[in-house]
């Protein structure tokens, strides 16, 4: 605990939620103090040599002295190993069942002892004590797993430790670990894979945060590739980078160490170019859920709006300025007593109202839900929560309580599937307000506490889908299982929609119910920086759709600040401005004329850029592309792009370098190979290398692709446009639109267009089955 917080709780231990939080904290620890045996003496156990192997579909299992091995290849050429009869099901992160083996991969004995499974795509070795090698087919070795250790309760009661070292190439470069606001490339240190609410806010030394995951990406000369410890215990992670010996010959490797307090040692690994690893990564963990058109439109929070009157206030005040918004949100401060699934109707006496008023506007309702429900007797959610008996219980029996913003609140068991039948069912009452999105918050899950831990206690009982367990193995699923249960229920209720919701905690594969956001960034420079990490680390692990408070949700920005924040978030996929209670206001006009221009500019171009944004979603659920890339995306092995943090790639056609410091109106960007067009003057710059281009507080530097077709909102009876960079001469170029389905599950083509310079024009053409053909939407050439 800091000063500030000791203070803080300090002043509130005198109040009545303080005493509570107190109270709270104790239970907790008193609770785990009873029912988590302390570790007792633990035996260390390593493989051992090798004693046999056995072929099995895919692979085989490699039998040690004392652990045994299953590994093999599937069809999509990823790796799967577990060790200890561990297979890949069950898994919160799979989207269903595994994939099938490939039964063209053999076990072979290889030369030294050990024993490797051979296919097209990838070769295992598995080493004669236990070390795990994957490699290309070309032989170049990608990761090399150590044996693992365990440590295991001498008296055979409880939960293994394990430890997992693994080395990569020296030049490789570490992404990923879920949402860390010191990425995207992660250094050298210590992650922590336990979510975890930082209390306040957060800025990039703070670390872990709210949705972590044991998925790395790792971009390397050698290749790229992406290992998943599918194991939801609190670990950690320790990177450690390379040093490439200069001359000596002898690289020192990047290494990677896993430590897992319990749950299988299990992993996979995929392979291939960035975008090739995603795809395989969507295909296991499940495609990004396609957020409704509205959704990727200027969206504006707070907590705090105060009430009905100064909702419409604010959405007459964009529209006064012209300003374009498709979503307010309504946080905590419009239930009742701040208790989830109830209105204030003082305050908001007419919702569905409302709600159908900033419709015909253009303007959606979102809703914040919590998960903690109020423990008292006649607040529905409860009395219909206890009766059919939801809420996580401590090991003898009784509803575990912790303290939330409506006091003392118990939590539903969402890794139970009838407690998230029973949880979807309530969103009708949202459903019934008028509500079209919903925004998951404190579902680490948070319970308020001076000290230790801000969640519950480890020893509480989950039902873990049948198998039963404990908060330390359901802690980390819990965002995850709770979005699963508020998308499943918003499926059933409104089946002719897509549901929209996106979640402050998270795992891996919560990218089929919906996205995420930043949670409580700290208002500042540093801030913005780790925003836009975010956003891209979390892409990486497969959930593209995310994006910061804009302007940050602590105190208040400056004009400056909130304007480059604003212009970085116009290109996010969530492009939201939210800030807490006690913060200053973030509505443009709040920043004097000029931010408010230049602001409107921003939401115009996102407004134009709608079709692409649709595109991209579409093209993530289809492919695991995230809409936003690093820029080393399509040229992994350029070392000095691996490096580049302060820009990136909106799809394929677009590359964005927001300005992220104080007082720059110029700034260097360093571009992949080709010609790039700065999309403001049209001048054109060849990559690769580094070019200095204006950034003036009225924009900050676009550049598209040269060849690149981008839809845009234009005339035309598709209300799309193409929009055309040309061609470098003697190149092609061309790019893919997939047309907004509308709100319901229709599948929209994938329409493919090629350009290329023909007579000293540029010609657009759509690739047909049988060839090409005039593009069918109006075409405008830039640049
Ligand atoms: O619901 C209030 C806030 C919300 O505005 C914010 O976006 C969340 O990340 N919420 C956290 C709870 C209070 C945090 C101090």
């Amino acid at each position: 605990m800091n000063g500030r917080e000791l203070l803080r709780s300090m002043k509130d231990a005198g109040s009545a939620r303080g005493m509570r939080t107190v109270r709270s904290a104790w239970r907790r620890r008193r609770t785990d103090g009873r029912d988590l045996p302390a570790r007792g003496a633990e035996r260390a156990r390593v493989p051992g040599p090798v004693t046999g192997a056995e072929p099995l579909a895919g692979g085989g299992i490699v039998r040690f002295a004392r652990a045994g091995l299953r590994v093999w290849v599937a069809v999509g050429g990823g790796v799967f190993w577990g060790w200890d009869g561990a297979g890949p099901s069950p898994s919160y992160a799979l989207a269903g069942e595994p994939p099938e083996p490939d039964p063209r991969a053999v076990l072979e004995p290889d030369t030294d002892g050990g024993w490797r499974v051979v296919s097209e795509r990838v070769t295992v070795l598995v080493s004669r004590f236990g070390g795990v090698e994957v490699s290309t087919p070309g032989g170049v070795v990608l990761r090399r797993e150590l044996p693992p250790r365990w440590w295991e309760p001498v008296d055979g009661d409880g939960p293994a430790r394990w430890a997992q070292r693994s080395e990569v190439a020296a030049d490789a470069r570490f992404f990923g670990l879920g949402g860390r606001a010191s990425g995207p490339r992660l250094r050298d240190g210590v992650y922590r894979l336990w979510n975890t609410d930082p209390k306040g806010s957060f800025g990039p030394g703070d670390d872990p945060l709210y949705l972590t995951m044991p998925v790395q990406l790792v971009v390397a000369d050698a290749g790229t590739h992406l290992a998943f410890y599918d194991n939801s215990w609190d670990g950690r992670v320790t990177l450690g980078e390379g040093e490439e010996g200069a001359g000596s010959g002898h690289d020192r490797p990047g290494t990677s160490e896993v430590r897992m307090d319990g749950g299988p040692l299990r992993c996979w690994v995929l392979l291939g170019s960035p975008a090739r690893v995603l795809r395989g990564w969507a295909a296991l963990t499940g495609g990004p859920a396609v957020p409704p058109a509205w959704a990727l439109g200027p969206q504006h929070a707070r907590w705090g709006f105060g009430d009905a009157a100064e909702v419409r206030r604010i959405v007459a005040g964009y529209r006064e300025r012209g300003l374009p918004l498709s979503a307010l949100h309504l946080d905590i401060d419009h239930y009742d007593g701040h208790r989830v699934f109830t209105v204030d109707r003082r305050r908001f006496p007419d919702l569905p109202a409302l709600a159908e008023e900033l419709r015909s506007e253009g303007v959606r309702l979102v809703s914040v839900v919590d998960p903690a429900v109020k423990a008292e007797p006649g607040n529905d959610t409860y009395d219909s929560g206890a009766a059919a008996g939801v809420f996580v219980r401590d090991a003898h029996g009784e509803d575990v309580r912790g303290e939330v913003w409506p006091g003392e609140c118990v939590y539903p068991d969402f890794t139970d599937p009838a407690v998230r039948v029973w949880w979807g069912g309530l969103y009708e009452e949202r459903l019934a307000r008028g509500f079209a999105g919903f925004w998951h918050d404190m579902n680490e899950p948070v319970s308020f506490a001076p000290f230790g831990d801000m969640t519950l206690p480890r020893s509480a009982r989950h039902a873990l889908d049948g198998r039963g367990g404990d908060h330390r193995e359901a802690h980390n699923v819990y965002g995850l299982t709770m979005a699963m249960a508020g998308y499943e229920g918003l499926r059933r209720l409104r089946p002719e929609e897509r549901p929209f919701l996106f979640s402050r905690s998270g795992w891996a594969g919560m990218q089929r119910y919906g996205g995420t956001w930043s949670g409580d960034v700290r208002t500042g420079w540093p801030g913005l920086r780790a925003s836009l990490a975010l956003v891209l680390g979390l892409g990486l692990c497969g959930v593209p759709y995310s994006g910061p408070d804009v302007g940050g949700f602590t105190g208040s920005p400056s004009p400056e600040l909130f304007l480059r924040w604003f212009q970085l978030g116009a290109y996010l996929p969530l492009f939201r401005t939210h800030a807490a209670i006690d913060a200053g206001r973030r509505e443009p006009w709040e920043f004097g004329d000029e931010v408010l221009g230049h602001a409107r500019a921003a939401l115009l171009e996102r407004e134009r850029l709608g079709p692409y944004f649709m595109t991209l979603a579409q093209l993530a659920r289809l492919t695991g592309a995230p809409y936003v890339r690093p820029v080393w995306w399509g040229s992994p092995e350029d070392r000095a792009l691996r490096d580049c943090e302060d820009a990136f790639l909106l799809g394929d056609a677009l590359l964005v370098a927001p300005v992220l410091a104080a007082g720059v109106v110029r700034r260097e960007v360093r571009l992949p190979r080709g010609r790039w067009y700065d999309t403001a003057t049209g001048e054109a710059y060849e990559g690769p290398g580094r070019v200095l281009l204006d950034a003036p507080r009225s924009r900050i530097p676009v550049l598209a692709r040269a060849g690149a077709v981008v839809p845009v909102r234009g005339e035309g009876p598709a209300g799309i446009e193409l929009e055309v960079w040309p061609p470098a001469p003697g190149r092609t170029g061309g790019g893919v639109v997939v047309r907004d389905p509308g709100e319901g599950w229709a599948r929209s083509e994938v329409e493919r267009y090629t350009s290329r310079w023909e007579g000293g024009g540029v010609v657009v053409e759509r690739v047909t089955e049988d060839g090409t053909a005039p593009p069918g939407l109006p075409v405008r050439v830039r640049g």
